[in-house]
């Protein structure tokens, strides 16, 4: 959109915040926390629309963003009882889960020999007897078979517990996994930073603190990472800034978050299923105010195998430039929770016409973002612009 028509929309906004608000976006001026609540209470779906897209258009003209990778969930037994989750097996109650052996996840990776994936996610539950060694064996063996592999893994949660056992300091721990071969952290595990909602929810993990210190410290030895937030479930629009806030200082530290991942409480099979699920409307305000809101996050990712394609797709007008990857059905916590997608997979041809279907410009990244091919904004799905490019 253009800023002619986004003036516009200023003059036409009756409400006098709304109006100082949608000046300081124009103006490339941050807004307050308190801005961010009124962009939550009073702000509607095509309003802000209208700005999320002129930030995203801004930083990445039509640019869209996704990957090939996949994932290992090494197991689903978790010795944590977050009530949201429908995916662990409690440890304690032994109670029937998967857990892989060094060898399987090998077999996992070797199953992608020559097929052009970048990345692999590697990411489940908090099995007490998979500890900081065997993670370290497993990825100096993943980086002996395929160097060039970036690999992805472990959230916050995983480490935190990894760590404590080992009795290692989390700078520590953090340099001996990076040693062994760990490229990067994915975003999990911050679910509402708010001590309260935090206790209601995910009681007996990492907190706030120690989220953001392991966050923090991979920053410092060089990982990037990304940040997410579970959003509609108990939480208020006030907590939803509070987490953002937080993200948005450590990112003025450090600036070592990559992108930031909504995601959207799914209440099949979990002990919040009462709770009914967000609506698309809510969805797409969600993404829209966290494009406006963390200014200085590069990037926004709608995890399609969550919010399924049809919503990742619109979410592209709303402020996202990402739809993450080519992921297989390997991933099962969302499948679980009751997502839209029950066997998550979509070809690169797919991803690329989904991307196109709206006039946005596919662009397959690796993980750190470098571009690996940009396509046409339309036409053949597989016309690749800089075809040279593998
Ligand atoms: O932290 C669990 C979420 C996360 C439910 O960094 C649920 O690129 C909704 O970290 N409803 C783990 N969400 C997944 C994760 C991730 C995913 C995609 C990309 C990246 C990245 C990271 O899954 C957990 C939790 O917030 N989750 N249960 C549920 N019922
Ligand atoms: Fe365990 Fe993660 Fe599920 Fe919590 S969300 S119970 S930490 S697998």
């Amino acid at each position: 959109m253009k800023p002619e028509s986004l003036s516009w929309i200023i003059q036409s906004t009756t409400d006098a915040e709304l109006k100082m608000i949608g000046e300081k976006i124009i103006a490339n001026q941050r807004i307050s926390a308190e801005e961010g609540i009124i962009l939550f209470d009073k702000a509607d779906l095509p309003w802000l629309g209208a700005f999320a897209n002129h930030i995203r258009e801004q930083k990445h003209g039509q640019k869209t963003y996704f990957n090939r990778n996949f994932h290992i969930e090494p197991t689903n037994v978790c010795v944590f009882s977050c009530n949201f989750c429908s995916y662990s097996r409690l440890y304690a109650h032994r109670e029937d889960g998967w857990v892989l052996s060094e060898d399987q996840m090998m077999d996992i990776v070797r199953s992608y020999d020559g097929k052009p994936v970048t990345e692999v996610h590697i990411v489940g539950g908090v099995h007490p007897k998979m500890d900081i060694h065997f993670f370290a064996n497993l990825l100096k063996k993943i980086k002996k078979h395929r160097p060039e592999l970036h690999i992805k893994g472990f959230t916050a949660v995983e480490l935190d517990y990894m760590f404590r056992k080992a009795k290692l300091t989390v700078w520590e721990g953090l340099k001996l996994l990076q040693e062994a071969g760990l490229d990067s952290l994915p975003g999990g595990g911050a679910e509402i930073f708010d001590p309260v909602i935090r206790e209601k929810i995910c009681a007996d993990k990492v907190d706030a603190a120690g989220w953001l210190q392991i966050h923090e410290t991979a920053h410092q030895i060089g990982m990037q990472t990304n940040a997410t937030m579970l959003y509609g479930h108990i939480e208020h629009y006030s907590h939803r800034i509070d987490h953002m806030t937080k993200l948005r200082e450590l990112q003025d530290r450090t600036n070592g978050f990559n992108t930031f991942i909504p995601l959207k409480f799914r209440n099949k099979d979990n002990d919040m299923r009462d709770i009914p699920e967000s609506s698309i409307i809510e969805d797409m305000r969600m993404y829209a105010i966290a494009r406006i809101y963390l200014d200085n996050f590069p990037h926004l990712k709608a995890y399609w195998p969550m919010l399924g394609r049809q919503n990742a797709q619109l979410s592209l007008a709303f402020g996202v430039n990402d739809i993450d990857g080519t992921i297989d059905d390997t991933t099962k916590i969302y499948s679980m929770a009751g997502s839209e997608e029950q066997s998550p997979s979509m070809t690169t041809e797919e991803l690329v016409t989904l991307i196109q279907q709206v006039n946005r410009v596919p662009v397959e990244r690796g993980t750190l973002y470098n571009i690996i091919r940009e396509y046409k904004s339309h036409g053949p799905a597989m016309e690749a612009a800089s075809p040279s490019l593998n």
